[in-house]
């Protein structure tokens, strides 16, 4: 097989044949190429490569050695109860003094925007039979028949108290109610300590009453009284289930 040098050589002479043939004088053959040179000298090392990644981490130390520093906090706990109410503030410096209030135009127009605001609440309440008014008294019902205690905590619970007729004009409003409902109420009237004598609930002896021929006849025994339909009273036990009556 030939090398590669003898190829060139050949290559040369075949072009020198070719490119003689057509002249009239033809120049000698060309010499034999040199050997190459010897290798030269290993070049500069190259840049630093990239850093590589951290190795897999190395076998458990064997048993006994000293214990590692502790550990990091833990996340924070949940929130803890409320603790106790602190002790009240002292009473603040008096603000400056104000106008009497029949001297304050702007408290005064206050005044009169609210009560005409009022008075039309109350007449539309009035208007649907939601409320009735008597003397400075308005009375209201639920519509919920309970038991003497019950009604008690409703009343309250309304920010007024049981309807506790002090006179026959507020006997007739409360009787207005128990007709349109066609339901006896209690009142605000209870059986004292004396049997057959009965106060009101702030243990006041009764100004005004209204029983019903033969009334009041439990003797001890029924310590609450009711409005029957007629609008009379009766002394009644208090567990029966009566129609709520407040006053406000
Ligand atoms: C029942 C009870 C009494 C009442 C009489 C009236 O016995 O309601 O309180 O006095 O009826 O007949
Ligand atoms: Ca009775």
């Amino acid at each position: 097989m030939l090398s590669l040098q003898s190829l060139h050589i050949l290559a040369a002479a075949a072009v020198f044949l070719v490119t003689c043939h057509a002249e009239e004088k033809c120049a000698g053959a060309p010499g034999i190429p040199g050997t190459p040179g010897a290798n030269g000298l290993p070049g500069r090392d190259g840049r630093d490569g990239m850093k590589g990644d951290p190795g897999p981490p190395g076998p458990q130390g064997p048993p006994g050695g000293m214990p590692g520093l502790p550990g990091r906090d833990g996340l924070p706990g949940v929130q803890g109860p409320q603790g106790e109410k602190g002790n009240k503030g002292e009473r603040g410096v008096p603000g400056p003094q104000g106008l009497p209030a029949s001297f304050d135009p702007e408290l005064q127009e206050s005044l009169q925007f609210l009560k005409h605001r009022i008075t039309r609440l109350e007449g539309v309440l009035t208007l649907e039979g939601k409320i009735t008014e008597v003397g400075g008294k308005i009375l209201a019902t639920n519509g919920k028949e309970v038991n003497f205690e019950t009604t008690l905590k409703a009343c309250e619970h309304a920010g007024g108290s049981i309807a506790t007729p002090r006179n026959k004009e507020e006997n007739d409003a409360i009787w207005d109610i128990v007709k349109q409902f066609n339901r006896y109420a209690y009142l605000g009237i209870r059986e004292s300590d004396v049997p057959g004598e009965f106060h009101d609930l702030d243990g006041k002896p009764l100004n005004y009453t209204n029983w019903r021929a033969s009334e009041p006849n439990g003797k001890g025994g029924e310590n609450c009284v009711e409005m029957y339909t007629d609008g009379g009273w009766n002394d009644k036990k208090c567990n029966q289930y009566r129609l709520t009556i407040c006053e406000f």
